[in-house]
């Protein structure tokens, strides 16, 4: 027992220093209680106060007096109008981009501060990589062409732009730009996939949740995929916003996106837009989708309702050989994947990240497979 003291008081010999420790110890426990106290008593106000707000603006002036813990959340806050303003909202072209033939494609991305929608009636203030919001645009391009990029920052601070798909030395390649200047560099696009492309200036995880990210697309020609009939892009991500963007646009909350709570998450910049705006085929088909997590933080688990992936290449491995019959493949955030389905039934197919909170947040769309009747809402 006099081996393994379990008190302080056992010690034989007590210290002024020893003494003070207690008596600092005591205090600091102390303090934890108040600060505990009076953090379970902002909850409860925050709480209170939350139930008893029903209008969209007096949730928004909440978010600024309550900047730490907990963090008021804004998911599904839309208009009344919501689904005429879905129905007008053009989608996000999905769909892939034909091929630039010859050795060298040039890409030209100009930076723009601008308000976009990312949801129904809600908007939200992005640094666009390409002057139309986020994503910015897709990237095509052949193994072995050389992308040639052109970044203009047309913002008001410092950008940059980091590709997935280079092996460059980021110092040279993906730095600063300032605002008015441009800035070109090249790469070598060697190894076939989809990728990630995102600014890479501090701090990130502002410049990514404000959506400065995309997809590049390197089809494989020293060992060509099997033929596709649709080829569809999807880049995931999530919104974390300081207001319902309703009534002005919404910034980024940074203690959100600290603690992985998003507003919204969806495909393409925009929630559920492919449920109002289905991406279609034919029965039959074989429908490739490339897809991109570009988080900032949180992954993606891809998943279409109602069929198994015929080929998937988890982690966009598109020279390796793919896995077959299989559901749900995680695309990491900062990762990518590839995958067919082919179906012979016509129907809504929903496609969806199967951590399910991000569905509810918007990180669904439907595959139309020919004319089926009626509707569904996964
Ligand atoms: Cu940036």
């Amino acid at each position: 027992m006099a081996s393994h003291p379990t008190s302080l008081d056992r010690r034989p010999v007590e210290t002024s220093s020893g003494a003070f420790f207690k008596v600092a110890a005591m205090l600091l426990g102390f303090a934890l209680a108040v600060v505990a106290f009076a953090a379970a008593m902002l909850w409860a106000d925050a709480r209170n106060a939350r139930d008893d707000a029903n209008s969209a603006s007096q949730a928004a002036s909440q978010v600024e007096t309550h900047a730490a813990l907990p963090l008021n959340s804004f998911a599904g806050v839309v208009p009344a109008n919501a689904q005429a303003l879905a129905e007008a909202h053009r989608a996000y072209d999905a769909a892939l981009p034909a091929a630039k033939t010859g050795a060298v494609v040039q890409v030209h991305m100009t930076l723009k501060d601008m308000a976009v929608e990312i949801a129904p009636g809600v908007k939200y203030n992005t640094w666009s990589f390409s002057g139309h919001g986020a994503p910015g645009p897709i990237v095509r391009v052949r193994e072995g062409q050389t992308v040639e990029m052109t970044l203009t920052n047309g913002g008001t601070i410092p950008h940059s732009i980091d590709f997935h798909a280079a092996r460059i030395a980021p110092n040279r390649a993906f730095r600063d730009v300032a605002p008015g200047e441009s800035f070109t560099f090249k790469f070598k696009a060697s190894d076939p996939g989809v990728y990630m492309y995102h600014c890479g200036t501090k701090p990130v995880l502002a410049h990514i949740a404000n959506g400065m990210y995309g997809a590049i697309v390197v089809t494989p020609t020293s060992k060509p995929l099997p033929k596709a009939d649709e080829e569809y892009v999807l880049v995931a991500s999530e919104w974390y916003l300081n207001g319902d963007g309703i009534k002005q646009p919404a910034s980024l909350d940074m203690n959100k996106a600290h603690a992985m709570e998003p507003d919204w998450t969806t495909f393409n910049g925009y929630a559920n837009q492919y449920v109002t705006h289905p991406l279609t085929a034919d029965p039959g088909d074989t429908v490739r989708f490339w897809v991109v997590a570009a988080g900032p933080t949180l992954d993606t688990d891809f998943h279409v309702v109602g069929t198994i992936f015929d080929r998937a290449w988890p982690n966009a491995n598109v020279t390796g050989t793919p896995q077959r019959g299989v559901q749900t493949v995680l695309v990491p955030a900062g990762g990518g994947g590839v995958f067919d389905v082919k179906i012979d039934e016509p129907g809504l197919y929903p496609f969806v990240s199967h951590a399910f909170a991000h569905v509810d947040l918007g990180q669904v769309g439907l595959l139309k497979v020919g004319n089926p009747k009626g509707t569904m809402s996964h």
